[in-house]
């Protein structure tokens, strides 16, 4: 039986349209599944909307109209998106699926009847238009921190998950399982800022929040925020219904892929809420750092989203996906914070993609058309040169599955491209142009075989993050291949084959022109 590999995004709230902070999770997400899919596994990605809250219903009935049809459109707009931006997502859930409601009522029930929920009542500052609770620390000079009106102290009935009772058994689990929760600094946040001081017991449900699961036993309370929205990743599977087939194949995840705000959420409450349950724990919370925009986090809310320039819709289209797709790997050491420009952006799309990978393919390309009518040339005896290319391909290539293993994407698309630039240095210093004057075709042959070969190598380790171009470059190297093949040696093109033609991959950029241009949009 083929390995399996689970792997989800957070499920996001569609209260407004998805910005490239909420892509850049869906995208890393994205070249972890095919690379796995392309080591020959059998992978699950899964992503999705948490579509329950007043926040959904405020800006539902701001625009005059009801929840579904508001939620409808928002789901449509996101799946668009990730289909703009070749998100090869397997299962999209959303929190209003039937299914994963009645699941939700099932895990309220199992965990109150186990003793683990109970009811209370709770306190905090109301803030009546927003119809919302705010604790102490988050009102603004006193104010609701959403619509600065005044807000009063009130007490509701509420049911509370026994989260206090979890501490030992979560220092546990870090403990015997290093693994689990990633970056390492996010353990020393969890253990020392909430774990150390006490955990509280979590509020699961409110009176005054209407759009939402009710509890099936007491349906005046609607069940709050974090248990609807963590237990998606095992609804998703059919856990809790008729058929669980899914859940018994592909859970636990081997990974959730977070923002490093939500880690608490991951690392403590939904461990906690499986261990009450008796599921097993996921293998990995992996907790990524913030894109940042001029400064700040990229957010829904904030009106760095409004800037067109940074708006993945429009990027896109203009520049492909996978120039997108690229520059957040590359760019964004992954599990840290990390900003966006568009001056930087701009820059590796030349740099990189232009005149790095796309260049070496182009000219590769050219020079077995000039020289053999773009029939693929066998190699003869390789040289010194030949060997040092050959040798740093193939442990390149063995870097990038190790960094990979590691989720260090950043660390993987640097080996794939150190491919490309050392394949460049390569023809520099063999000069293909000036052997074919000598007249020895062997020796061009050989050494245009190996620059195939090694272009080779780079696009298949390459195609998870930018899999439209890379796709284009395997194709024409006649391979139709779905697993990672012959990473090992230089022998995985035909000899005698045509190659296909390509276009230009990444058409070099006007960086002034193009900053003009986008500074007009937004
Ligand atoms: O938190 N940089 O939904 P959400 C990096 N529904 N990642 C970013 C980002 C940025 N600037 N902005 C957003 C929720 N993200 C809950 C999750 S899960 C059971 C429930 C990404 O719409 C990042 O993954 O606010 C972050 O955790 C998520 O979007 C927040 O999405």
């Amino acid at each position: 039986m083929k390995e399996k590999f689970y792997i989800t995004t957070p499920i996001y709230y569609p209260s407004n349209k998805m910005t490239l902070g909420n892509a850049y999770t869906t995208i890393v997400c994205d070249a972890l599944a095919r690379f796995n899919r392309k080591q020959g596994k059998d992978v699950l990605y899964l992503t999705g909307t948490d579509e329950h809250g007043q926040k959904i219903s405020q800006s539902a009935s701001a625009l005059g109209k009801s929840e579904k049809q508001f939620l409808d459109e928002m789901v449509e707009d996101t799946k668009d998106l990730w289909k703009l931006l070749d998100i090869s997502y397997d299962k999209f859930i959303r929190t209003t699926d039937e299914y994963h409601e009645k699941a939700v009522q099932k895990i309220f029930a199992k965990l109150y009847e186990k003793g683990y929920i109970y009811k209370g009542s709770y306190k905090g500052w109301y803030c009546t238009p927003c119809e919302s609770f705010w604790t102490e620390s988050q009102l603004v000079n006193g104010k609701c921190p959403d619509c600065g009106r005044e807000v009063k102290f009130q007490e509701e009935e509420a049911y509370f998950f026994k989260l206090s009772e979890f501490s030992d058994k979560l220092l546990k689990l870090y403990e015997q399982h290093p693994e689990f929760l990633q970056p390492k600094s996010r353990v020393n946040e969890m253990v020392n800022n909430f774990i150390k001081p006490g955990l509280n017991d979590l509020c699961v449900s409110r009176t005054s929040v209407k759009w939402g699961v009710p509890v099936d036993f007491d349906p005046k309370h609607t069940i709050y925020v974090w248990i609807d929205a963590l237990p998606n990743y095992i609804t998703a599977l059919g856990w809790g219904s008729d058929d669980d087939s899914l859940f018994k194949k592909y859970w636990p995840a081997d990974v959730h892929v977070i923002g490093k705000e939500i880690v608490r959420f991951h690392a403590i409450v939904w461990p906690a809420i499986l261990m009450a349950l008796g599921i097993e724990l996921p293998h990995v919370v992996f907790g990524h750092g913030w894109l940042m925009f001029g400064g700040d986090k990229l957010s829904k809310s904030k009106k760095t989203n409004e800037h067109e320039c940074i708006d993945p819709r429009i990027l896109a289209p203009r520049y492909s996906a996978d120039a997108i797709r690229y520059f957040l790997y590359r760019e964004i050491p992954f599990g840290y914070d990390g900003n966006y420009s568009t001056e930087a952006f701009l820059t590796r799309f030349n740099a990189d993609l232009s005149n790095n990978f796309g260049n070496l393919v182009s000219r590769t390309f050219s020079m077995v058309k000039k020289y053999f009518n773009s029939i693929i040339p066998e190699s003869y005896d390789l040289t010194e040169d030949d060997l040092y290319l050959k040798d740093y391909a193939l442990n390149e290539a063995k870097e990038v599955f190790k960094h990979m293993e590691k989720f260090d994407l950043t660390k993987a698309t640097a080996s794939v491209f150190n491919i490309f630039t050392e394949a460049n240095t390569y023809i520099q210093k063999v000069q293909p142009w000036a052997v074919a004057k000598t007249g020895d075709e062997k020796r061009l042959k050989t050494i245009l075989r190996l620059l195939l070969e090694t272009i080779r190598i780079g696009s298949e380790l390459f195609e998870p993050f930018a899999p439209v171009s890379s796709r284009k470059v395997l194709n024409a190297l006649g391979l139709d291949n779905k697993t990672f093949t012959n990473l090992d040696n230089i022998n995985g093109l035909e000899n005698g084959k045509e190659l296909g033609s390509l276009d230009i991959l990444f058409p070099r950029l006007d960086i002034n022109a193009e900053l003009e241009s986008l500074s007009k949009l937004g």
